[in-house]
Parts: C-alpha cells; structure tokens; sequence
C-alpha cells in the first residue's frame, strides 16, 4: 500500500516535470528557429557573406583594385554604373591569356559576377570593353594559403 502511493506520487512529479520540460523544449526550438530565420534573412538582404569579397566596378575603375583573399573563397564584382557595361575578364588586354581563366561577358549596371578562386597565386584581370582606361586593367585577385595565419 505505501509502495503503490509512492510510486504513484513519484509517477505524477515525473509526469508534470516532463511535460514542463517539453514546453520549455518547444519554446527553446521555436526561438532557435526564430534566430536561424532572422540570421538567414539578414544574409539574404545584401549583409557581408563570410567567404566573400566585394569589387565595385565604378567610373570605369575596380574599387579595391588590389584585393588579397584566402584559397577557396570567392569574389564577387558588382557593376554599379548607371549606364556602362563591364567585363571582368581573366588576364591582360591583347595577350593570349587575355579570358583564358574567366570572363563575365558584359555586365549591365546592377548585375554580380561571383568566381572561387580554388588556385594560389596572383591573378590580373581587365574589362575587355574598356581596356584602355587605366582603372580596367592590371586589377588583381592574390590567392593566399588557407590555413597561414593572419
Ligand atoms: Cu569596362
């Protein structure tokens, strides 16, 4: 008899901890979720993106013209003139590397072209439109080692 009672008191303690925790459970993924959601859309809507570095293409210059990034990231050049259009073309102007490694082809104002740069090494490149202004050429992406220490 006071076995039974005990182990029928113990039964409903359990019973209302777990569910408690349950609750609690649920409210913890739900504010997870919430979290994953917000960071997601913060990404989405044009935030910096690990692994990634901007070009401005910008009165017919690459804003940085130098940049220097890690093997395996990516670069992303965004044309932001209001009328010209761009190359980001692999190489220099009138060699026979000239778009050998990459080439956009013509980027209208507002449009990305986004490459990974797998390789070390320094790579230039140009805008095969207007490759006689100084601010289209001799642009470069220097591919460091991943793992050498900052
Ligand atoms: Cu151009």
């Amino acid at each position: 008899m006071q076995v039974m009672k005990d182990r029928t008191g113990w039964c409903c303690r359990k019973h209302v901890g777990g569910r408690r925790l349950r609750t609690t459970g649920a409210a913890a993924f739900a504010a997870f979720v919430g979290l994953f959601l917000t960071q997601c859309g913060t990404t989405d809507s044009g935030g910096p993106e690990e692994g990634i570095t901007e070009v401005a293409i910008l009165n017919f210059t690459f804003v940085p013209k130098a940049i220097t990034i890690k093997q395996g990231e990516r670069v992303r050049w965004t044309n932001r003139e209001f009328v010209a259009r761009h190359t980001v073309t692999s190489g220099n102007p009138g060699e026979a590397d000239a778009g050998v490694i990459w080439d956009s082809g013509g980027l209208p104002p507002g449009q990305t072209f986004t490459r990974q740069f797998d390789d070390l090494g320094t790579f230039v490149y140009f805008c095969d439109i207007h490759e006689n202004d100084p601010g289209m050429r001799d642009a470069t992406v220097t591919v460091e080692p991943a793992d050498v220490p900052p």
